[in-house]
């Protein structure tokens, strides 16, 4: 798969599209931070960036409700703060604060939110498969018309847990949409090294299920797919596989030299970066100008400064508690 062009469509809707843009550039910016927090060592553990492939949450987010639900990996932070966790908590998980989203106890890798139910943050690969299975069987025995989103990377499709979920959500006809983050590597693996068949539609069509390729570097595009797949899993037709084309801009985690690919091929997918495109559609449009950008940008920083703020002002889980939540809690004790 190469770049491709960068062709930024006209935005349907202005106001819709400043949205996006406000939603990626959070998300953008959001990050820079964090690779800033990291080098200072405020930040601990490991740390993915998703920088390069914010057009996919965000355009996936907008065809969901507040009762759908969402399930991602390690390289989340994107999804969690798109579906609308706050900043603050999301940080301070990552300093390991008990204010965090998870008590400080999960780290980059394991943000939860129940009331946006967004069921993490999971750190085993292929892992979400089976809780966004689970999560979508509980929907359709409570015959609640919910859909249960599932990211997951491209290298998830070389994991057991992928073809037992895709076979179970598809024989059940569950509603679960499956939205497969093709960013072509797995840590240093390409897909074309690992798998026999690198059509990832064709395996998804291999259980009965629709499929669509979609541009993951145009956010207009995911959003339409998005909702499209959404209406048909939400109208009881079952499942529906994404499989979202993008890239990452910088290495898979905080150590990674990148010998696995050529500087030319990353520079080649930047010039795709789904947030300049978007800017340069609105700008041609006459929709967005210097000014409206520059408030964009201090407004996002205000939020950015303001969880930085927050995770700095947290407090360590006492010693003393360690051992909690090791076994569950008797209720009301
Ligand atoms: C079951 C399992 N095997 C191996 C790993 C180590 N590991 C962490 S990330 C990763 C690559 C996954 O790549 P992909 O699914 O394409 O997601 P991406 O990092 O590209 O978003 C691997 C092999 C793991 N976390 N879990
Ligand atoms: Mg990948």
């Amino acid at each position: 798969m190469t770049a491709g062009s960068a062709a930024p469509r006209p935005p349907p809707d202005a106001a819709h599209a400043a949205a996006l843009l406000r939603e990626m550039l959070r998300i953008r910016r959001f990050e820079e931070k964090c690779a800033e927090l990291y080098s200072a060592a405020r930040i601990r553990g490991f740390l993915h960036l998703y920088i390069g492939e914010e057009a996919v949450a965000v355009g996936v987010m907008q065809a969901l409700g507040p009762e759908d639900a969402v399930v991602a990996t390690y390289r989340e932070h994107g999804h969690a703060l798109a579906r609308g966790v706050p900043a603050g908590p999301i940080l301070a998980e990552m300093y390991g604060k008990l204010e965090g989203c998870s008590r400080g106890r999960g780290g980059s890798m394991h943000l939860f939110s129940a009331k946006q139910r967004f069921y993490g943050g999971n750190a085993i690969v292929g892992g979400g498969l089976p809780v966004a299975v689970g999560l979508a069987l509980a929907d359709a025995m409570q015959r609640q018309p919910r859909v249960t989103a599932c990211f997951f990377g491209e290298g998830a499709v070389a994991e057991g847990e992928f073809h037992e979920s895709m076979n179970l959500a598809a024989l059940w006809s569950l509603p679960v949409l499956f939205c497969c983050e093709n960013n072509l590597y797995a840590m240093g693996t390409a897909l074309a090294l690992s798998e026999s068949e690198s059509d990832l539609c064709l395996k998804a069509a291999s259980y009965g299920m629709p499929a669509w390729p979609v541009d993951g570097m145009d956010v207009l595009a995911v959003e339409e797919a998005a909702r499209r797949a959404a209406l048909a899993v939400r109208s009881g037709g079952g499942p529906v596989f994404l499989e979202l084309r993008t890239y990452r801009f910088r290495a898979h985690s905080m150590f990674d030299p990148q010998l696995y690919r050529e500087k030319a091929e990353v520079e080649a997918w930047k010039q795709r970066d789904p947030i300049p495109a978007l800017e340069a559609a609105l700008r041609e449009q006459g929709l967005l100008g210097d000014a409206e950008l520059a408030r964009l940008e201090a407004e996002i920083g205000e939020e950015i400064a303001g969880a930085v703020a927050f995770a700095e002002a947290g407090t360590l889980e006492p010693v003393s508690e360690l051992e909690r939540f090791v076994y569950s809690e008797r209720r009301g004790a």
